[in-house]
């Protein structure tokens, strides 16, 4: 008998997929679609936190972006998606357990750093000024300017990084930038990109012992309909437990 209802192990359960509303769970579509599965309800219609697919052997997990590294790494979900920004975060506060097969290439954005027009950022840095800088990315920013010589402080914000600028909190911003449109209509300009950003499969490394027969056909069709849709022909496996 399974002593903990919330920790099933039962080879009977369904898998469980943790992923983000919004545009983790909107680009997830095709590619459960890839591996033959649909999605009846829509996370935002439904509000329900647990998904059934059209597949009784696999079940969607809604939480907020920035949770689904620790639902997958305690085992409460066999696998996820996270973009990498999250994942740089969290593994070096929470190292192992994770698994990081696939780069999916969805989500795709990138991190920059952002500072207000008119702002002289590339005198700032020659001039050794020390910065103040304002992100949610705290590991990522801090690498950034050590590895340039920069002395910031770093200024941790959990939204709406671009409001710290205009406000006087910060001199920059370290945040994912895709259109452009949210720097252009705050006077914001992108001044450095430090890194790609796009969505991993993490899989929990005790669920691939266990289950991995029933984890791979979902690995092959997300690793092949990834691949697919990056236009060079990218993506595929890319075994490591580190982002
Ligand atoms: O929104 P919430 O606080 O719940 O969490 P979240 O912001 O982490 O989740 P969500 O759904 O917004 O983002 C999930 C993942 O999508 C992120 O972890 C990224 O990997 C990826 N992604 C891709 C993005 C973007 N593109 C993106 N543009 N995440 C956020 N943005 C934001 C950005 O922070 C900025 O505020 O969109 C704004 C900029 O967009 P543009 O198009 O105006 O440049
Ligand atoms: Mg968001």
């Amino acid at each position: 008998m399974n002593a903990d209802p919330y920790r099933p192990t039962d080879a009977a359960t369904p898998l469980t997929l943790a992923l983000s509303k919004g545009r983790i769970f909107d680009e997830t579509l095709p590619l459960l679609a890839a591996a033959g599965v649909g999605v009846p309800e829509k996370p935002n219609a439904s509000r329900k936190l647990i998904l059934p697919t059209d597949n009784p052997a696999l079940r969607l997990l809604i939480v907020r972006a920035s949770d689904v590294p620790t639902y997958v790494q305690y085992g409460a979900a066999d696998f996820g998606i996270a973009g990498h920004d999250v994942l740089y975060e969290h593994v070096a506060e929470h190292p192992g357990g994770l698994y990081q097969p696939i780069d999916l290439n969805i989500a795709r954005c990138r991190l920059c750093v952002a500072t207000p027009k008119g702002f002289d950022y590339q005198a700032a840095v020659r001039q050794g000024s020390r910065l103040r800088i304002a992100t949610k990315y705290v590991r990522s920013a801090r690498e950034h300017f050590a590895g340039k010589g920069v002395h910031v402080d770093i200024i941790k914000l959990y939204g709406s990084m671009e409001l710290a600028p205009l406000v006087g909190l910060a001199d920059a911003i370290v945040d994912l930038v895709s259109s452009g449109n949210t720097l252009r209509a705050n006077r914001l300009v992108e001044v450095e990109e430090i890194r790609p950003v796009s969505a991993r499969l993490i899989v929990n490394q005790a669920a691939l012992k266990m289950r991995g027969a029933a984890l791979q056909p979902y690995l092959d069709a997300f690793a092949r309909a990834s691949a697919d849709m990056d236009g060079n022909g990218g993506g595929g496996p890319l075994i490591s437990d580190r982002p």
